[in-house]
């Protein structure tokens, strides 16, 4: 509580600001412009940071990328339960807004779907109206002049008083432009015409004002109707309209790659787009060798530590936050000690040696490497000679669960979450280095084929893969995006934009029970959303999506990602799977679903769609489509089942009746059991079945078997650990009842 009388004081003069506008007065000459309050949308809206993103939050930097910088007052930002502000030097380093922006902002008088409907603004389900001539919310990147694709939804999670309007980018803004946000025309479902806000009358109009700090905007606000005339939008038209810069790829990408860079060249590699593993392999121990732990399927499991430098202080457990030096880049402190958990298959032991591909395996929410020896990825392996291994991915794993309650009630400990991601994501690009490296894996008798040196290894060390699930897909994304030593990565139930995934997700329950209560103004929960991205960006894809596949990060190969997307799925949205398909330009495989599946929603709308098989770029590929399952014979009987997996949810109801004619024990399905969790989906067009488990033919993909030579896989339709399993949940109550 530094400075607690400063903040009294300009406490009391934002209220007395907010008194005098609800005065209900137009003049200009009264509206509330410290601590950086927007005020264009007022008055009508409680939330000082509303619009969000805008650059008025920002400030000039000629020496920033983007030519601005962050500029949030903390007595601007939400607080929570305990008044308590959220402090704003993380944020305050950056360029930009995120590339995957929600834009949020109060609208009175568009409160509810209908209203949203009303409008016709474009919906969720119908991307291509973005660019309709009379669209009433629209989005122009002043770089091109042109209009950027968008869904327009109300949130829906709230009070109807309460709710935003939120804006959402259909495929990422691009990094670094500029773009203007408009709304014209407004009309809500009591057809009332909305007045535009005595806010932005003031530029809309010209009205007088005797604030320099509204005045000083003038100029600023004529740039961006005169903007808006060229692509066609009247001023006379507006309800509302600012300005977001977009923070630059270096803003999000370049403390991972700095730490990167660093951490190879310590192991003698200081070319990490080359492709050749040089220099040494990671340090590392073999402490647990476990033979035949699945008879016939898997012949050993070998868990141990390795070696990596540590980016956090005061170490690199759980709680450790980065020091940037003058440059920005996080400082060396020492090293930390990782674990990993690897399988080797039978068929990596049998025949010739050094036959088996390694790969690195991505672990669900919160879980823990200990996933890698889960049933799908045994079956995985073993069908297709592949030896998996594992760490924990630090930052979001069961280990940083009392992390995450602490960030959940004070939003100023975020750090400590994101932060340690980027460790997370420099310790699987340290554990695949051990696996391909020539001092590495390959050296110990663990990884030989009888488990002593006497024959050969099991790894062939020419090629490192990737696959993750869940939260191993979704982060799968960023690790890709910065890996020089795998060019090729299976994303299962892959998306990105956690910050938009969080409130779609049945698994979120948990986690709102805390964050909800503690940052009680519904009003503001887009608004806190949006603000824990910018931190999340830098240790999650969304702020490498754009870097991703085709055009590399400094010093990093290109890579192809096979994005495995779950039909239906109500823990990672698809929605967001498909904004990651087109901003990492991937193409897709059509028709994307079974005709009849989904009607009335155009799914990976704008994606290209894949001409010709085999395909060897970036892909997006939807779990009920049936072409696979046609083109192979091995599978030709399978496709029946996996229709009667991917069928609609049964109702509440006719699910009871089910289980009580079968004698069934209350199922606990991932279909939604309520009308509550029904309208987490914020569309009315389906409410499908979240997908149980994937074909080990279809995670085969990435790493280079067709289709057609993979084996069907019966009984591998287990989880993947994309819900926070059992003990994650009791570790989650146990630290919130603390
Ligand atoms: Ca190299």
């Amino acid at each position: 509580m530094r400075n607690f009388r400063g903040r009294a004081i300009a406490l009391a003069a934002i209220a007395a600001a907010a008194l005098m506008i609800a005065a209900a007065t137009s003049s200009a000459a009264e509206l509330p412009t410290e601590p950086k309050c927007e005020f264009i949308a007022g008055p009508g809206s409680s939330e000082c940071m509303l619009p969000f993103p805008d650059d008025y939050y920002t400030k000039l930097d000629p020496t920033s990328p983007t030519g601005r910088r962050i500029d949030f007052r903390e007595l601007a930002t939400p607080t929570n339960a305990a008044s308590q502000h959220i402090e704003v030097a993380p944020y305050n380093a950056g360029d930009g807004f995120s590339p995957g922006s929600v834009i949020a902002l109060k609208v009175p008088g568009i409160e509810t779907a209908a209203d949203v409907k009303a409008m016709k603004a474009v919906p969720i389900n119908h991307l291509s109206r973005y660019d309709s001539a009379n669209a009433p919310v629209v989005v122009i990147d002043t770089s091109t002049g042109q209009r950027w694709p968008i869904w327009v939804e109300i949130d829906s999670t709230v009070k109807a008083e309460k709710a935003n309007l939120e804006i959402h980018p259909a495929v990422n803004f691009t990094s670094g432009d500029r773009y203007i946000v408009a709304l014209r025309n407004l009309k809500n479902a009591k057809k009332e015409h909305l007045q535009a806000p005595a806010g932005f009358r003031t530029y809309r109009d010209n009205l007088p004002s005797s604030e320099e700090k509204v005045n000083e905007r003038r100029a600023h606000f004529e740039e961006i109707f005169s903007t808006l005339q060229t692509a066609g939008i009247a001023r006379s038209s507006l309800y509302l309209a600012w300005d977001f810069t977009v923070a630059s790829d270096e803003n999000n990408t370049s403390r991972e790659l700095s730490m990167r860079n660093e951490a190879f060249a310590t192991l003698g590699d200081g070319n990490l787009a080359d492709g050749v593993v040089e220099g040494t392999s990671p340090t590392f121990a073999v402490t647990e060798t476990t033979n035949e732990p699945n008879p016939g399927e898997i012949a050993r499991r070998v868990k141990g530590t390795f070696v990596v430098p540590c980016f956090l202080f005061p170490s690199c457990a759980p709680g450790g936050t980065m020091l940037l030096n003058l440059e920005g880049k996080p400082i060396q402190d020492g090293v930390w000690t990782a674990n990993f958990d690897c399988i080797i298959p039978v068929a990596a032991t049998t025949g010739a040696g050094e036959s088996a591909r390694p790969s690195l395996y991505g672990h669900g929410l919160f879980g823990s490497a200990s996933e890698v020896a889960s049933g799908p990825q045994r079956s995985l392996s073993q069908a297709h000679d592949i030896v998996q291994c594992a760490t924990d991915e630090i930052g979001m794993s069961e280990t940083d669960i009392p992390s995450v309650v602490q960030a959940l009630q004070n939003l100023s400990s975020f750090p400590k979450i994101t932060d340690r991601l980027q460790q997370g994501l420099l310790d699987e690009l340290y554990l695949g280095r051990a696996m391909i490296s020539s001092s590495g894996f390959q050296t110990n008798a663990a990884f030989h084929q009888d488990g002593t040196l006497a024959t050969p290894s099991v790894l062939n060390t020419s090629d490192l893969y990737y696959n993750g699930n869940s939260q191993g897909g979704i982060m799968g994304g960023a690790l890709t995006a910065v890996s020089p030593d795998f060019t090729r990565a299976s994303l299962g139930v892959p998306a990105m934009n956690y910050s938009v995934l969080l409130p779609r997700s049945v698994d979120f329950d948990t986690f709102a029970s805390i964050l909800y209560p503690n940052y009680p103004d519904e009003e503001a929960r887009p608004l806190v959303f949006d603000m824990m991205q910018l931190l999340w960006d830098r240790g999650e894809p969304d702020g490498y999506a754009a870097r991703m596949t085709t055009n590399p990060l400094p010093d990093t190969p290109a890579h192809q990602v096979l994005l495995d997307i779950a039909f239906g799925d109500h823990q990672v949205t698809d929605y967001q799977a498909d904004v990651e398909a087109r901003t990492v330009g991937a193409s897709a495989h059509r028709p994307v679903l079974y005709k009849g599946r989904w009607p009335m929603t155009n799914v990976l709308w704008n994606v290209p769609t894949l001409q010709g098989y085999p395909f060897t770029g970036s892909a997006a590929y939807t779990g009920t489509s049936d072409r696979f399952a046609k083109a192979r014979p091995d599978r030709a009987n399978s496709s029946a089942p996996n229709r009667r997996r991917m069928k609609t949810c049964p109702t509440a109801a006719a699910k009871t009746r089910t289980e009580r004619r079968a004698r069934l024990p209350p199922s606990s399905s991932s279909c939604p059991t309520s009308s509550t969790e029904r309208s987490r989906n914020r569309t009315t067009a389906t409410t499908g079945r979240a997908t149980p488990g994937r074909s080990p033919a279809r995670n085969a993909q990435a790493t280079g078997v067709s289709p057609g030579a993979a084996q069907a896989a019966p009984g591998a339709a287990a989880p993947f650990g994309s819900s926070l399993g059992r003990s994650g949940k009791r570790a989650f109550e146990k630290e919130s009842a603390a």
